[in-house]
């Protein structure tokens, strides 16, 4: 426990200073707009595939009425980026977990080399990072029941991804079953969008994707 309440200090220090409460940090919105304004300089990824487990609801995207961003894994406003806004950041590859009790519920992306992304490991060299990592009731923190990976500076390897979520535990007595939403964004558009029931315990590969 005292390790993780460490680790996950040191994500929120590397990725959420400068930033409000209410308001994207200024270094997520240098960084987006660096990388995705600026054709040519990185192609972005394309998405070739993207399969839920059965198990798995499609949340259907609608976007003939764009409503106002809120902090729910949910590309509320329709253009393209997931949670815009909300303090933490998108890339050329983003993948966002909410849910909805006071859970502690974590967020796993397996990439094609095998390495896995979590608050355990929150970067990895070629540029991907865990950039929020909520703790539900666990903790006093903004957005505490999202978790965010972003691929920023570099582009995110070809390949299969693979998506899980871990109910990690409970928090002060609140949780039970809980029902995650996950979205990917790729290349600024949403790839999937899906929500998926987590029990107690539980670990679930909710969604594999390809890219190229
Ligand atoms: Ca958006
Ligand atoms: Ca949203």
């Amino acid at each position: 426990m005292m390790k993780r309440a460490a680790i996950a200090a040191l994500v929120c220090l590397s990725a959420c200073s400068g930033r409000g409460v209410d308001g994207p940090g200024i270094e997520t919105v240098r960084e987006t707009s660096q990388i995705i304004d600026m054709p040519g300089l990185i192609e972005p990824p394309v998405l070739v595939s993207i399969v839920p487990i059965a198990t798995a609801q499609e949340i259907p995207r609608d976007c003939s009425a764009p409503v106002e961003e809120s902090c729910n894994a949910i590309d509320d406003d329709c253009d393209g980026v997931i949670d815009d806004g909300c303090g933490y950041g998108t890339g050329l590859l983003q993948v966002t977990a909410s849910w909805d009790t006071g859970a502690d519920i974590d967020l796993y992306v397996t990439g094609p080399l095998g390495d896995t992304l979590s608050f355990q490991r929150p970067s990895t060299p070629s540029g991907a990072r865990v950039d929020h990592s909520g703790r539900g009731d666990c903790v006093d923190m903004p957005n505490p029941q999202i978790e965010n990976i972003r691929w920023v500076g570099a582009r995110p390897i070809d390949g299969i991804y693979e998506v899980e979520v871990h109910y990690w535990g409970e928090c002060l007595g609140s949780g039970g079953p809980t029902l995650v939403t996950l979205s990917v964004g790729v290349g600024r558009r949403i790839a999937g969008q899906y929500r998926q029931s987590l029990l107690p315990g539980e670990r679930i590969r909710v969604l594999r994707f390809v890219i190229q």
